[in-house]
């Protein structure tokens, strides 16, 4: 059995954090049989929310999306998994909260596109750019999770 193993970047923003939801969000990820491999609770720069949103540096609603992310704590995460950049995604669910299904996080917990309460990487590129920007190599935890031979076999 070969596991490819992927790490996505995981960021519960200021309205996750001051919801309440931090726990909530974490089980989903952890009960699915994901892995923490890093993560840290930090107040954004503006600056450092335009690098993260940089792809969306033309679009009208790119300063109030930095602002917002640099407005309180953000829990910033690396999950490690199987398919964990695409099935992240599929956990989270679609951008705007009118549109994600029951189930997923925004779809459960969310209502607007503005405070949709979580980030995740949207692919393999992005991902390894996400967990550079976020976090520091030394930041990163190797170690074998105990659950992991129950959960591949
Ligand atoms: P803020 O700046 O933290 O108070 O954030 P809000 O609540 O004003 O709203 P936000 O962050 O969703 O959007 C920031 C600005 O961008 C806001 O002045 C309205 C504008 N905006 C947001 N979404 C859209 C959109 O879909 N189209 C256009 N044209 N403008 C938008
Ligand atoms: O990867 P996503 O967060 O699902 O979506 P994205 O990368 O297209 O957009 C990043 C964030 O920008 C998103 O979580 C919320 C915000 N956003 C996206 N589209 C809109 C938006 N915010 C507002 N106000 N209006 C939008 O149309």
């Amino acid at each position: 059995l070969k596991i490819l193993m992927e790490r996505t970047f995981i960021a519960i923003k200021p309205d996750g954090v001051q919801r309440g939801l931090i726990s909530e969000i974490i089980e989903r990820f952890e009960r699915k049989g994901f892995k923490l491999v890093a993560i840290k609770l930090v107040v954004p720069s503006k600056t450092f929310a335009q690098k993260h949103y940089h792809d969306l540096k033309d679009r009208p609603f790119f300063n109030g999306l930095c602002n917002f992310l640099s407005s309180g704590p953000v829990l910033a995460m690396v999950w490690e998994g199987e398919g964990v950049i695409t099935y992240g995604r599929k956990l989270i669910g679609a951008t705007d909260p009118h549109k994600s299904e029951p189930g997923t996080i925004r779809g459960d917990l969310a209502i607007v596109v503005g405070r949709n309460i979580i980030h995740g990487s949207d692919g393999p590129e992005t991902a390894k750019n996400e967990i550079n920007l976020w976090f520091k190599p030394d930041e990163l935890t190797n170690y074998t999770s105990n659950q992991e031979k129950w959960t591949y076999g």
